[in-house]
């Protein structure tokens, strides 16, 4: 491969990575006569890789960096997008998963395969809030839930056995920010492994491993595919952490992503910076709009100057995101009116879709979380959460402006 000669996030996210399959007979053995190189990276949809002698094959066993057995352990249009995210969160390496929760469930697998501890932040995605809470558990690992909004509640939380922080900023769906450089400061003093998941910044929004993060993850259901189209998870960390993913938890847990899904991902990516630039540019006219409705108690986005931890989001964030968090005056009986109304917004979950869609997390994706832990972190009845898409803004209010003016306050 080349040197690399650019810097821009978007040059790299439509360049970084595709050098390696550009040309067929980097990856096949067939080598065609003709000229002409594939410019998207092609798909290799195939299980397994034929070798053409004994020797061959036994060395692909022993070096496994000599080429590709098996695509449970590795495949070229993973290997593309893997080394594409690696440029864009600068980190060493990456892997890609079948879903995020892949990720989150190997980052932790990996960094834990010795047992331990674990200090979490208190509001997370809820299938990781109950990986940590129940499954693990079942498995000898305990987790600390603190907020992490206060480092040094992550700090006084730390036990001889912590070997992890597990952190997401802004979170899932409170939109509550950590530290990333002081969290980072406090994972190292105690030799701990600090994992975030950077699903809503993206690597256009925060780049966590420049501030010290150890480990990166992502659900790249969301923002990074921008389709709605694939499941799909990844993982970037230093080489070490990376090849005893692969090698460990990946491999032996098996969640792999098909090469389909890894090359619609690819097909993602190029636009994510520009689409990132638009989601922001929506979501703080929406936020603005939002927060002088009557019917809105209140709205949090780390773009606004009333979200506590704006002046951190400045710090630390390049652009604000596309999800807004609100709570309607009329609780859920408001919300169901809301929903009912919209007309462009989808009432779905997921998030960082070109279209806007709205969920009501108590009933949805925080549903298995306990009431009183949902009451506890804030995540109350009335909670609305919009991932704001890139429809034209003026659309999207008045979509949303009709809704709320249905609901009686
Ligand atoms: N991390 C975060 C922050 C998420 O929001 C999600 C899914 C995951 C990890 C898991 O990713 P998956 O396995 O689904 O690719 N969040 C969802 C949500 O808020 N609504 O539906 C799914």
């Amino acid at each position: 491969m080349k040197n690399k000669i650019y810097k821009g996030k978007s040059t790299e996210a439509i360049h970084a990575g595709e050098s390696l399959t550009t040309h067929p007979s980097d990856a096949q053995e067939d080598q065609s006569e003709k000229s002409g190189i594939p410019l998207l990276p092609p798909i290799y949809q195939n299980s397994t890789f034929r070798f053409s002698s004994a020797d061959e094959c036994a060395s692909a066993f022993i070096d496994e960096e000599s080429g590709y057995v098996y695509t449970r352990w590795g495949n070229p249009t993973q290997q593309v997008l893997e080394e594409k995210l690696a440029v864009l969160e600068a980190g060493e390496s990456a892997l890609v998963t079948a879903s995020g929760m892949g990720a989150v469930s190997i980052a932790l697998l990996t960094a834990l395969a010795e047992g331990g501890h674990v200090v979490a932040m208190e509001t997370l995605y809820s299938a990781t809030y109950n990986l940590l809470s129940e499954d693990l558990p079942r498995m000898g690992i305990e987790t600390t839930f603190v907020d992490a909004t206060d480092p040094n509640k992550v700090e006084y939380a730390i036990r001889p056995d912590t070997k992890v922080i597990y952190i997401e900023s802004p979170t899932n769906p409170l939109l509550k920010l950590v530290d990333l450089a002081a969290c980072a400061e406090i994972a190292k003093k105690h030799n701990i492994t600090s994992i975030i998941d950077n699903t809503f910044a993206t690597p256009c929004g925060q780049q966590p491993i420049a501030c010290g993060i150890d480990v990166v993850l992502h659900s790249m259901t969301k923002y990074l595919s921008g389709n709605g189209a694939v499941i799909a998870g990844a993982i970037i960390g230093d080489k070490d952490f990376i090849v005893r993913a692969k090698k460990g938890a990946l491999r032996n847990f098996g969640a792999v992503i098909s090469p389909f899904n890894a090359w619609l991902t690819l097909l993602g990516i190029p636009t994510l910076p520009l689409r990132w630039t638009r989601h922001c540019e929506n979501a703080i006219c929406i936020a603005t709009f939002l927060e002088q409705h009557p019917a809105v108690a209140w709205v949090r986005y780390p773009g606004l100057d009333s979200h506590p931890q704006h002046e951190l989001a400045k710090r630390q964030m390049n652009g604000f995101g596309g999800i807004i968090t609100m709570e309607l005056k009329g609780g859920h009986a408001a919300g169901e009116t809301l929903v009912n109304q919209l007309q462009i917004c989808s009432l779905a979950v997921s998030l960082g879709d070109a279209r806007t869609l709205v969920c009501h997390p108590a009933s949805t994706t925080h549903s298995h979380v306990p009431a009183e832990v949902r009451q506890q972190t804030g995540i109350t009845d009335g909670l609305v959460r919009f991932s704001i898409g890139l429809e034209d803004t003026e659309d999207i209010i008045a979509d949303l402006g009709q809704a709320l003016d249905a609901i009686s306050i």
